[in-house]
């Protein structure tokens, strides 16, 4: 099924970057409860927007989300400094956000992650920037992948994230993610397709209508996790649908859970 990465605990988020600078734990415990009740199977602790203080801010959410998170954190960083602390930190094996193909951050990535257990965000993304077609994200999957394997990070633990770009900007992006994606999981079926999904619809009006069709066509090329608001329970209606329509609901259990509990509506 499915997999929920929480996104909310982001300092990039006004109210969550208030409560850390006041150091509001009950705020912090509140949001990551209600997460984890409404269906997150990771929560994202990303403590990168107060310049200068990500060390410390991510050392207290850390401190303060351990006693009551049920689920794995997924340490979301872009400082491989930072994420060598939290993983020291964290009491389950977490989810590291994240490695790429950028020279700097490859190689202090390897070695850090060489024989760890975690399961690992691998961006498409080098030097050169974002990926430009479709054959551009598979091919730095491969690369991903390939190297992954090769310090002992099988490839059921690596979570490729190919970066969705606003389709306001060029119309193909839709499609140029779409196919890269069914390529990445023809090559590697046991290879995880993650990512946040809401650039998909920069600069255009209604949004999260865009963002909820788009994942549904993800999930049908082989997306089967995503950063998202799980409070947002419209999107998660839709995400237990489709894990059903595509098979992934035995006996469609889930499904009639979530109408059951009210989570899904027409
Ligand atoms: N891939 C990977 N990791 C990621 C991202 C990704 N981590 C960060 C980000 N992208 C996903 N997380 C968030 C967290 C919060 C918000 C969006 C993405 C968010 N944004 C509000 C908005 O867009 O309207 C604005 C913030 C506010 O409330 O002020 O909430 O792509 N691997």
């Amino acid at each position: 099924m499915f997999e929920v990465i929480g996104e909310r605990i982001n300092t990039s988020r006004k109210l969550v970057q208030a409560a850390v600078a006041d150091r509001n734990a009950d705020y912090i415990i509140d949001d990551v409860k209600k997460q984890q009740d409404a269906g997150a199977n990771f929560i994202d602790v990303n403590a990168g927007a107060r310049i200068g203080h990500e060390k410390e801010d991510m050392c207290w959410l850390l401190d303060t989300i351990q006693p009551i998170a049920t689920v794995p954190l997924t340490l979301d960083s872009p400082d491989p400094t930072i994420l060598e602390m939290a993983f020291l930190m964290v009491e389950k094996t977490p989810m590291i956000n994240s490695i790429s193909l950028e020279k700097d951050r490859f190689d202090t990535m390897m070695p850090f992650l060489e024989g760890k257990e975690c399961k690992v965000i691998a961006l498409c993304m080098d030097d050169s920037g974002m990926p430009i077609s479709s054959d551009d994200i598979a091919n730095r999957a491969t690369a991903l992948v390939e190297s992954l394997n090769k310090i002992g990070i099988p490839t059921a633990s690596i979570y490729i994230d190919p970066l969705v770009q606003p389709i306001s900007t060029d119309v193909n992006k839709g499609t140029m993610v779409l196919n890269a994606v069914r390529a990445i999981k023809n090559s590697f079926p046991q290879v995880h397709i993650t990512g946040g999904l809401s650039n998909i619809s920069y600069g255009l009006p209604q949004r999260k209508m865009i963002n909820r069709t788009f994942v549904t066509l993800m999930m049908d090329a082989g997306m089967d996790s995503a950063i998202i608001d799980p409070l947002d329970s419209k999107i998660m209606a839709t995400i237990r649908t489709v894990d059903m329509l595509l098979g992934k609901d035995s006996f469609c259990m889930e499904y009639l859970k979530g109408v059951r509990s009210g989570m899904i509506q027409s």
